[in-house]
């Protein structure tokens, strides 16, 4: 973020200000810690603020300070739409253009409020009138501590704001692992355990609540998995009726997609998740090294990400959709083969 853009941000926050703060839909552990985090600061500082989800986080989100305080735009519609009308600012965080929100977006084009992106993705829209977008940052969270550090206020950050930012750099660096992961993260993370985020209680609040049908699911995720060594290439299938077997709940397949890079060579890993009811294939890319899964799954996949992490969506059949995908891959083997 600019010095100019940092001044008129900290200007309109010296002022009272009716504030929104809406993370992407179906909310990951960046999205939340970092919305939360942002609540927490803004109320500190004396703000009307309030954060909208587009639809329901996962249970295992469901313990971080001020989670229960969240407004769900689908389940509080005519609330949420009344506070949306009402702001004077929006923050959007963790996502970069409007139709990463779904059904919310026809309300906030309709919005005058002044809009501030916090994002690290690519390819950002050009909606925001103060935008802080970073491709190179790990995670919303490690944004949002440059911000407060920005505005100058890094001294203001209390525990409970600590743990959800904490929470969501783990998250989102697949626990401090993947490549975006700079010492600057581990000094912010360092910072953030020195202002009272329990570390060791955010791991297992977020990776220790398997339910037996959650690992069950696994097991059957695992056991479908395709390996195709010419391509260094793992994939995964689950249908609906396979997640019905297991009692699928909200965020059970959450992380499935990583096991496929755990294989020794493989350097691109899919899964392909039947959704009956939006009649849809929802797709997760992940690659290791070069490989953008970014550029993979905008061009074939209405989809996209991260260069190493991607999400897309397919409106054919499961299987007609692995095989379209199997495809393609013969086009990217030198890629893949390096
Ligand atoms: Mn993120």
């Amino acid at each position: 973020m600019n010095l100019e853009d940092i001044n008129a941000v900290a200007k309109l926050l010296s002022e009272p200000q009716k504030i929104v703060i809406i993370p992407h839909k179906n909310p990951d552990g960046d999205a939340i810690g970092s919305t939360l985090a942002l609540w927490h600061y803004l109320k500190n500082r004396g703000q009307n603020a309030q954060i909208i989800v587009p639809n329901d986080f996962p249970k295992f989100l469901k313990w971080m300070p001020g989670q229960d305080q969240i407004m769900n735009f689908e389940k509080e519609n005519s609330q949420s739409k009344a506070l949306i009308n009402e702001a004077t600012i929006i923050f959007t965080l963790d996502f970069n253009h409007l139709g990463r929100i779904a059904q919310m977006e026809p309300v906030l084009i309709e919005s005058d409020a002044t809009f501030v992106m916090i994002d690290h993705h690519q390819a950002p829209a050009d909606y925001a009138q103060y935008m802080y977008s970073d491709v190179l940052m790990s995670s919303t969270c490690e944004m949002v501590y440059n911000f407060i550090e920005f505005l100058g206020d890094e001294d203001k950050i209390t525990p409970e704001m600590a743990i959800c930012l904490y929470t969501g750099i783990m998250t989102d660096t697949g626990s401090f692992k993947y490549s975006s992961t700079t010492s600057r993260t581990h000094r912010v993370v360092a910072n953030l355990i020195d202002k009272g985020a329990e570390n060791t209680k955010a791991h297992n609040l977020v990776f220790d609540t398997n339910t037996p049908n959650r690992l069950h699911l696994l097991g059957c995720a695992l056991k479908n998995m395709v390996i195709l060594e010419e391509y260094n290439t793992a994939y995964i299938t689950l249908s609906q009726d396979e997640l019905d077997t297991y009692g699928f709940q909200k965020g059970d397949t959450e992380g499935f997609v990583n096991y496929g890079l755990t294989l020794h060579g493989i350097r691109f890993a899919v899964i392909f998740i039947e959704n009956r009811e939006e009649g849809i294939i929802k797709i997760s890319f992940r690659s290791e090294g070069e490989f953008s899964v970014n550029e993979f799954a905008r061009k074939h996949f209405n989809g996209g990400g991260h260069t190493n992490a991607a999400g897309g969506r397919s409106d054919i059949p499961l299987k007609e959709t692995a095989e379209y995908f199997v495809s393609l891959l013969k086009e990217y083997k030198t890629q893949l083969n390096p």
